[in-house]
């Protein structure tokens, strides 16, 4: 009840994206009442190929939408987007989640931030209602990797309260790998590589970003494309 007052005196600017921020969580806690299909950190590993598989052929879709064929999405773009994708987002929302991806500061979405961007929306997109539709997005594939993701951080947030906590990361591990030293270190790693804002804690932007950059999805064969291209 105290953050009340302590909120009203943030600056204006960080305002949105707390916002956004404890919606996000507010979706994640929803979808982990549900509970998840993943039971092992092994596997969350052993599905790495199939996801790297499948985001990768969603860089179509990210070159559909980036309509001048510079390389990122800007603000515009991505309203069309969602326009097209039929998210029927608030001007507002839409401002916030650009701000939110956008971490590179190049005036526009590059691929793996508009990875993170659709995978948030996947998940704000859930209908507490429960009125079904099978895609929420009309990106069936895209979709069921993006619940795989989903389901992973279920998986880490033992205590379901939209947060991985360095704890939570070590126990994920220890379970299936009999423990051991080296486990350990392994899952420390991987959580400081996750937690960017260094806050002890690992929300699911982070785990996305942290995802994106683990299969490498941004230092593709583009150099290699645009070679052939230019000659
Ligand atoms: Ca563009
Ligand atoms: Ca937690
Ligand atoms: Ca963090």
């Amino acid at each position: 009840m105290g953050g009340a007052v302590a909120k009203q005196n943030l600056p204006k600017a960080l305002v949105p994206e707390k916002k956004l921020e404890a919606k996000i969580v507010e979706a994640m806690k929803q979808r982990e009442s549900k509970g998840t299909s993943i039971k092992s950190f092994n596997s969350i590993i052993l599905k790495f190929p199939k996801i790297d598989m499948s985001l990768r052929k969603c860089k179509a879709t990210f070159q559909q939408f980036d309509e001048d064929a510079n390389g990122v999405i800007d603000r515009q773009e991505l309203k069309n987007c969602f326009r097209e994708l039929k998210i029927n987002f608030t001007e507002e929302e839409v401002s916030d989640l650009f701000e939110a991806c956008d971490i590179s500061d190049e005036m526009g979405m590059k691929f793996s931030e508009f990875i993170v961007l659709l995978c948030l929306v996947y998940l704000l997109k859930q209908d507490p209602t429960g009125l079904h539709v099978k895609s929420r997005m009309g990106l069936p594939e895209l979709e069921s990797t993006f619940e795989t993701l989903v389901d992973a951080f279920v998986f880490l947030d033992k205590n379901h309260d939209g947060h991985v906590s360095r704890r939570e990361m070590v126990e994920a591990i220890n379970e299936t790998t009999s423990g051991g030293r080296s486990s350990g270190r392994i899952a420390m790693r991987r959580f400081e590589e996750m937690d960017w804002d260094k806050n002890g804690m690992v929300n699911f932007k982070e785990f996305l970003f942290a995802f994106t950059r683990w299969i490498g999805i941004d230092n593709d064969d583009e150099e290699d494309d645009n070679v052939a291209e230019n000659n």
